[in-house]
């Protein structure tokens, strides 16, 4: 009989998400295991993943096995990340946890947790490399695509030399950086492209703030994201799920110095020409001067959702 490997990874899953977690399927394949993959509802792929290698190991969450013999968890970094596939935590033989979050829990039976680790994926290749997984073109297209997308394109400040080289050993296999890149960071939909082209055409340029570094910022309604249909709808879903808002969430990139990036998701419908929408119950914001600080104290998110990486693309020069 062999062993139930089920893989599971965090709800509304990133590309180190999948990535880390299709790669470590495809290495465990190789080993001739036979694992099983999924994630928390909703069960769907966003465009820049449905291409990834591996996703044949995807099955529905409905009907992932109760109790497996291993059950390994990618870049969640606590047991709620999980959604409705924790309790398999309770049932499993034995549960990895692979992970670079520095507040992860440290939950399951062998927490293997690296938070100076610029990806889980780096974390996921040591484990493939220490189990004699031979790196193919389809592992490392997998692991590429969570490594490029968690430094941001390798930008951020942890896009270390360890990190270019493990990018050079999944290079060596072949796989096209250029094709992945443009899957990833350059297409968007049509529908999303005219939210951005709204919300840019709605951008206020305020030179005094931020110490004088300057502020923009704009905001993207409900209505907008109607008119747009479903990919701007996805992309208004990811902003606010990188913001950690359940409701009408906003994004906001903080940096010193520059000019800073701030959109909104309105909560209310119709909002126009009046700023960002209000945020939580109790954390209504001031007319300009004030909301600059209430913006500057709800700190920028790491990671770069598609709304994000807009406005940060179009930040202006410093002066
Ligand atoms: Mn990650």
């Amino acid at each position: 009989m062999t062993a139930t490997v089920l893989l599971v990874c965090h709800v509304n899953p990133d590309g180190d998400a999948l990535g880390s977690m299709l790669g470590f399927g495809l290495g465990l394949r190789q080993l001739g295991f036979a694992p099983l993959a999924t994630f928390p509802a909703p069960f769907e792929l966003a465009p820049p993943f449905d291409a990834l290698p591996g996703r044949d190991l995807l099955i529905d969450p409905a009907g992932a096995p109760a109790a497996p013999d291993l059950l390994i968890c990618f870049d969640a970094a606590s047991e709620g990340r999980l959604g409705e596939l924790a309790n398999r935590l309770e049932h499993a033989g034995t549960s990895l946890v692979l992970d670079h979050h520095a507040s992860n829990t440290r939950f399951g039976d062998l927490p293997v947790v690296e938070p100076t680790a610029a990806a889980t994926s780096v974390v996921a290749e040591a484990l493939l490399a220490r189990l004699g997984v031979r790196l193919d073109a389809a592992i490392a297209e997998c692991l590429y695509v969570a490594l490029a997308t968690d430094t941001g394109s390798f930008k951020f400040d942890l896009t270390t030399p360890a990190v270019h080289e493990l990018a050079a050993r999944l290079l060596a296999t072949g796989i096209r950086p250029a094709e992945i890149s443009r899957r990833l960071f350059d297409s968007r939909p049509f529908g999303a492209m005219k939210l951005y082209g709204d919300v840019l055409a709605r951008a206020v340029l305020e030179p005094a703030e931020a110490g004088g570094g300057g502020l923009v910022w704009s905001y993207a309604t409900l209505d907008d994201l109607a008119r747009h249909g479903p990919a701007a709808q996805r992309a208004g879903r990811a902003d606010r799920r990188a913001s950690g808002r359940r409701g009408g969430g906003r994004r906001v990139r903080v940096q010193a110095g520059r000019h800073l990036g701030v959109v909104g998701v309105g909560a209310q419908q119709g909002r126009r020409g009046r700023g960002p929408a209000r945020g939580r119950p109790g954390r209504r914001r001031a007319p300009v001067g004030g909301r600059v600080h209430r913006v500057r104290n709800a700190g920028g998110g790491r990671r770069v959702g598609p709304l994000g990486a807009v406005m940060g693309a179009h930040r202006n020069p410093p002066r």
